[in-house]
């Protein structure tokens, strides 16, 4: 296999409603498009890197460069057998793994296209279905929060994930402990805390949380170790771990119960697997990530979560949670038992709307 073109394509998307995390507010996206010509084939993936440098410290600019000039330049005119090579291939830029994550991703759709099979399929995934959560953003009230939730599990999905930050925190979980006593309820901070913030994550312990996500430095592994050791409440790692010596670094310390993955922040479906697989000898649980994706990301996304250690529910919902008109044809549907169907088409098993992405792309580069 040979990738003969790529074209990076930046859509501008406008979000349904803001989404607020600890560290700043999403109302717009850039978001990053790549198709990788691949002998001929069209394979379409999704760089999930981020307008700010506030959940990780890359961006759509800084992807678009290390896209266009450094990984490009490795992978122009190179022979390689399978999708499963890319990432060996990239190994020499270090880090930037959402720009890698986007190409890499892009190639195993056109992998999958060539040989007739759901992308699914060929990653190896078990499942037909998965179990899917929402994430619901920072809100101004507790009653505005609480009618939220309230919409979510009324349309069908299994579990609820609220973003807090110091001040937005304790009263919120009670809230919906009083509100919703048996829902399955989970927080996320972003690393709003400190280890020394411990007293009041202990408190969280009440309200038998599923998991407490990444309430530490983005880095901070050791600290989150310390911090699992005083809680009940299992903590499940998002920003910490890039690659797969620091999941092994996670689990060695006992800093998490849980791994969230995600496919840019790993560098791909490559990253993703070794990840799933370490988790799984290990008895470590691990459900999909979202990073606000449109239709393209979310169907990398479902396909991942069909690996058979996505025992949990994910942050893949459906499209029209994030668009008034996603990009992808069918948009992403969830049951109303809060579950998606693995599609049954080759590759991602979604069609790019072409004219669509055509309206709304504000910026496109051809790498031949
Ligand atoms: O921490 O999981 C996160 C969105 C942007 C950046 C980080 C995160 C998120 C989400 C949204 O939680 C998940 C989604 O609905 O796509
Ligand atoms: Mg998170």
């Amino acid at each position: 296999m040979r990738i003969r073109k790529i074209t990076l394509r930046e859509l501008g998307m406008k979000l349904i409603a803001p989404f607020e995390i600890s560290n700043g507010v999403s109302y717009d996206r850039r978001i990053l498009l790549v198709e990788a010509d691949v002998d001929g084939v069209a394979g379409w993936a999704e760089c999930v890197a981020g307008e700010s440098p506030h959940y990780s410290p890359e961006t759509v600019e800084t992807a678009r460069h290390v896209l266009c000039d450094h990984l490009w330049p490795l992978m122009k005119g190179k022979e390689f057998e399978r999708a499963a090579d890319i990432f060996g291939m990239l190994e020499s830029v270090r880090g930037h793994h959402m720009a890698k994550g986007g190409l890499e991703a892009a190639v195993w759709d056109a992998e999958a296209k060539q040989k007739g099979l759901p992308l699914w399929k060929l990653l190896g995934g078990t499942r037909e279905e998965t179990a899917c959560g929402v994430s619901i953003g920072i809100k101004n009230s507790l009653d505005e929060l609480a009618t939220v939730v309230k919409k979510e599990l009324d349309a069908g999905y299994q579990r609820i994930k609220i973003k807090i930050k110091p001040g937005k925190d304790l009263e919120q979980v009670k809230r919906l402990r009083q509100d919703f006593p048996k829902i399955k309820l989970m927080v996320d901070a972003n690393s709003a805390y400190r280890l020394e913030d411990w007293p009041l994550l202990k408190q969280l312990d009440a309200y038998y949380l599923m998991m407490m996500e990444q309430p530490l430095g983005w880095e901070d592994i050791y600290s989150h170790a310390e911090l699992q050791k005083k809680l009940v409440t299992p903590i499940c790692l998002d920003e910490c771990v890039h690659t797969f010596e620091q999941a092994r670094a996670a689990l060695a310390l006992g800093a998490c119960k849980i791994i969230n993955i995600k496919l840019g922040r790993v560098g791909g479906f490559t990253g993703a697997r070794k990840i799933h697989d370490l988790c799984e000898q290990n008895g470590i649980p691990v459900w999909c990530g979202g990073m606000l994706e449109s239709g393209i990301g979310r169907a990398h996304n479902i396909a991942l979560s069909s690996l058979p250690n996505f025992t949990l529910p994910g942050d893949v919902s459906a499209s029209r949670r994030y668009w008034v008109e996603d990009i992808i044809e069918p948009e992403v549907v969830v049951s109303s038992q809060g579950t998606i169907r693995m599609p049954a088409g080759p590759g991602i098993g979604f069609e790019p709307r072409l004219e669509r992405i055509e309206k709304l792309t504000t910026r496109i580069e051809n790498l031949a």
